[in-house]
């Protein structure tokens, strides 16, 4: 089977490229500079001072750059946002306008040679847009056009399950709530979404050793901790107001240990902008201890720092281990002993690249804790073993009752800012029976109860010609999903694609037969949907709802919410007189948040609680009482082995991670500030030990060959060698210019998540071949 190769398009101001030191410290004065200036040039002095006042303020709108919590309404700065926030405030209110005669200019084929900076700058999507089968430029159509041209592919299809509808984290609640009842109404549950490309692995990991997939601390929790643990995570590009939070917690005494292949500058050191010290240069030392692991060791690390804690605990009886706890709560305790207690050290030290003493020292720093904050992101979740890595932390933590303390549980660190409401709300491709019982309880219909599609699925079915029409609320699924030749040779069989945007980007070149085109509101933009200023809901990472009011002047007057855009493809599909009221949700955001409190656990009474200030956090019982809702009603301890991997000689293992100047598939700028670079984005982060081993040199350009366990290859061609410190074996590369070269089938074990950290890798003088097959 082969593909037609893949040129992801480069930009011209690539060739500028430019490397320098990186830095030690995050945040600072340049961070604020930065952050004006992009703002008043993007959305002009008046909206940015209204937009940047508003964020994350109580009747301000949420941040769409993260899912980290706000502080209390009383605890808040008048400047609660960060540099990368800043910039997706200013990403949206864009003045440029993506208008029909810019349709008109560049057709499908010319969009497809533009780079990912050059399609999201041109400005917002402000018509809605069809491109018809044989057509080669997107025209305008009328949005009752449009919605009739969907229902008509839906109903034209043999079973509803030949339809697939994605789902980005931008979505609100109300979106979600609204999306998912549509697409069951249809009867599917084909609702992949960016959480199985992300967070899914936490999702089935802390579900199967907690019975609840989702973290168990407040912001709260943060401060108080006296030792905070951060793996796979890059806080100061991807999570700037998590900073804040550890500022306060080293105030209070706390120490943090991370862990990562890559010492990221907003690990060491943070220089508070929103004080003089941290203008000044005079920031606060986070990191105490740096374990610089080598990809994927992370299962093996904790592996034997539960084995360190309990031989401490037998010299010491009571001292190390909660055993009351582990009485009270946990089961399977005697075999998790057992198999950590001869621990292969060897096995330990070849998987984490690390010194033993070194583990020795961090495990003595969890052995003198009393409470601990465990936080975690992307470089956990996107491997194989992911999911047991994640239920061996969850080891530890049990080991020594962290859940349900005050100033100790699990934090993993959420990306889309609503990526766990949507969830929340049932876009779910496996929600469980009692949610759509409740679904049929309050509409009156029978759901689909068959599982559908996850982001892997939907791609095979696509590409097998299961798969007919693709909806996107939000999101860039040509970019952001693995091996970007399968993808886009899938959507592009597709009879329909539908995607609900507010920028151009590549999955709208990257079109099925017939394409859409549906420009939403963003976050900042008053929604007037009904004739009636709407306010949407959001959950944080820590399980935090609370509402989000646009303030801003909506970018274009043809714009529709993404409810009433979904409102109108329901009627369109299933006519006036159907079981739900499209209508009415269109017209009143509050008649949807009736239903959600009828039908989504936690959100009784959702309308009046949202009201509230502040809002409200959902139930977590382990967080809450330290009830267990897994089958056997307790925590379970779990045995996983630990796994070396050996790549044959001149193999490398490559992470794919995110600079600091873009937010997932949005590419604002071509600098990654803290590490070094200028101008350009196709470099690969090498260790001095692989580069001369090689017989490469830093500045030297090569193409990377991926290869996978059936014998294909990938590649990606054209990359800049960059000297930097990280693991021997262990290079790093930017996403999404590396995802062709992650194979469809490479996904984690048991959860399906993309293994973006961890592909084996050839390199090759630049200007081999330039074709890729599969
Ligand atoms: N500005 C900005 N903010 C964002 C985003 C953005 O793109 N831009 N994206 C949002 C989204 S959707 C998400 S999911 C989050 C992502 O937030 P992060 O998870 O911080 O994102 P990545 O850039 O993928 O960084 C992964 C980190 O894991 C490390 N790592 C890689 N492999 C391993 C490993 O095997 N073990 C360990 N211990 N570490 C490893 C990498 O070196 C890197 O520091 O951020 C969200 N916030
Ligand atoms: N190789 C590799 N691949 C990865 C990752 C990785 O680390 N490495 N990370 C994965 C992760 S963690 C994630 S979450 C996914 C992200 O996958 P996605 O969520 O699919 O991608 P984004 O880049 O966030 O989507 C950007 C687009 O969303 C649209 N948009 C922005 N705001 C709104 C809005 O308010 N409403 C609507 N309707 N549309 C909006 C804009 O048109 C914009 O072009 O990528 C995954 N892919
Ligand atoms: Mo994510």
């Amino acid at each position: 089977m082969s593909v037609s190769p893949i040129h992801p398009p480069v930009d011209a101001e690539e060739s500028e490229l430019r490397v320098t030191e990186r830095k030690t410290a995050a945040a600072g004065a340049k961070a604020v500079a930065i952050s004006m200036k992009r703002s008043l040039s993007a959305q002009g002095l008046v909206k940015t001072a209204r937009n940047l006042l508003s964020l994350n303020q109580v009747g301000g709108f949420d941040c769409m750059s993260c899912a980290w919590p706000d502080p209390l309404p009383g605890e808040r700065h008048t400047a609660e946002f960060c540099e990368n926030g800043a910039k997706a405030v200013a990403w949206e209110g864009d003045r440029n306008q993506v208008t029909p005669e810019f349709f008109a200019q560049h057709s499908v084929e010319d969009l497809k040679t533009r780079s990912a900076h050059w399609l999201e700058s041109q400005g917002r999507l402000v018509h809605p847009m069809v491109r018809r089968d044989g057509g080669t430029h997107y025209e305008p159509i009328s949005w009752e056009s449009a919605f009739e041209l969907v229902a008509s592919h839906l109903k034209a299809l043999d079973s509803p399950d030949e339809a697939i509808f994605y789902t980005s984290g931008r979505a609100s609640n109300e979106a979600a709530f609204v999306y998912q009842l549509l697409v069951r109404a249809f009867g599917t549950n084909n609702l992949p979404d960016c959480s199985n490309m992300c967070h899914e692995s936490t999702g089935v990991g802390l579900t199967d050793s907690i019975g609840i997939g989702k973290g168990s601390v407040s912001l709260r929790d943060i401060h108080e901790a006296d030792l905070i643990v951060i793996s796979g995570q890059n806080p100061g590009t991807n999570h700037p107001r998590m900073l804040s939070a550890l500022e306060t917690a080293k105030r209070n005494g706390a120490r943090i240990i991370a862990i990562n292949p890559l010492p990221e500058a907003g690990l060491f050191k943070f220089d508070n902008p929103q004080h003089p010290r941290g203008m000044a240069g005079i920031g606060t030392r986070l990191a105490d201890e740096f374990l610089q692991i080598r990809s994927d060791g992370d299962l093996a690390l904790w592996q034997a720092f539960g084995h360190l804690l309990l031989a401490a605990e037998k010299r010491a009886p009571g001292t190390v281990v909660d055993r009351d706890f582990i009485e009270r709560h946990t089961n399977g305790f005697e075999e998790y002993a057992a198999h950590v207690e001869d621990i292969d050290r060897d096995a330990v030290v070849r998987a984490t690249g690390l010194d033993w003493a070194q583990i020795e020292k961090a495990a003595d720093m969890l052995a003198g804790s009393e409470r601990i904050v465990n936080c975690w992101a992307m470089g956990i979740t996107q491997h194989r073993n992911s999911v047991n890595t994640i239920k061996e932390m969850v080891n530890v933590a049990l080991l020594q009752g962290m859940i349900g303390k005050p100033g100790a549980g699990l934090c993993p660190v959420r990306g889309h800012s609503n990526v766990q409401g949507d969830r929340s709300m049932g876009i779910w491709e496996k929600v469980p029976d009692s949610f759509l019982d409740a679904l049929r309880d309050e509409f009156g219909f029978e759901p689909p109860r068959e599982h559908g599609y996850d982001a892997v699925a939907a791609v095979k079915a696509m590409d097998a010609g299961a798969g007919k029409v693709f909806v996107g609320l939000g999101g860039n699924f040509s970019q952001a999903m693995s091996d970007t030749g399968v993808t886009e040779r899938a959507l592009e069989k597709s009879a329909l694609t539908v995607q609900i945007s507010t920028k151009l980007n590549r999955s709208h070149a990257v079109a099925g037969t017939d394409a859409l085109i549906l420009p939403t509101l963003g976050r900042t933009e008053k929604d007037l949907t009904g004739g009636r200023i709407q306010k949407v809901t959001v959950e944080d990472s820590m399980s935090a709802v609370h509402a989000s009011h646009g303030r801003s002047e909506p970018a274009g007057e043809l714009l529709r919410s993404e409810v009433d855009i979904l409102c109108g493809v329901a009627r369109a599909t299933f006519g006036d007189d159907h079981a739900v009221p499209w209508a009415e949700f269109a017209g009143d955001y509050d008649r949807i948040r009736d239903s959600i409190g009828r039908v989504v656990p936690g959100c009784e009474d959702y309308t009046e609680k949202i009201a509230r200030s502040g809002g409200f956090a959902l139930p977590h019982p382990p967080r809450d009482s330290r009830t267990f809702p897994t089958t056997s009603g307790l925590a379970e301890f779990t045995v996983s082995p630990i796994q070396v991997a050996t790549l044959p000689a001149g193999r490398l293992v490559l992470q794919s991670l995110r600079s600091h100047d873009q937010f997932n598939t949005t590419i604002y700028g071509l600098d990654d500030r803290y590490r070094g670079i200028h101008s350009g984005r196709r470099v690969v982060f090498i260790s001095p030990a692989d580069l001369s081993e090689l017989g490469y040199a830093d500045g030297d350009r090569v193409d990377l060959v991926s290869e996978w366990i059936d014998g294909s290859e990938r590649r990606a061609d054209g990359f800049r060698l960059v000297s930097y410190s990280t693991p021997k074996g262990c290079v790093a590369a930017y996403y999404p210019e590396t995802n062709p070269l992650v194979p469809l089938d490479s996904f984690a074990e048991g959860s399906r998540c993309p293994t973006s950290k961890w592909v084996q890798v050839r390199l090759e003088p630049a200007g081999g071949s330039r074709t890729g097959t599969v």
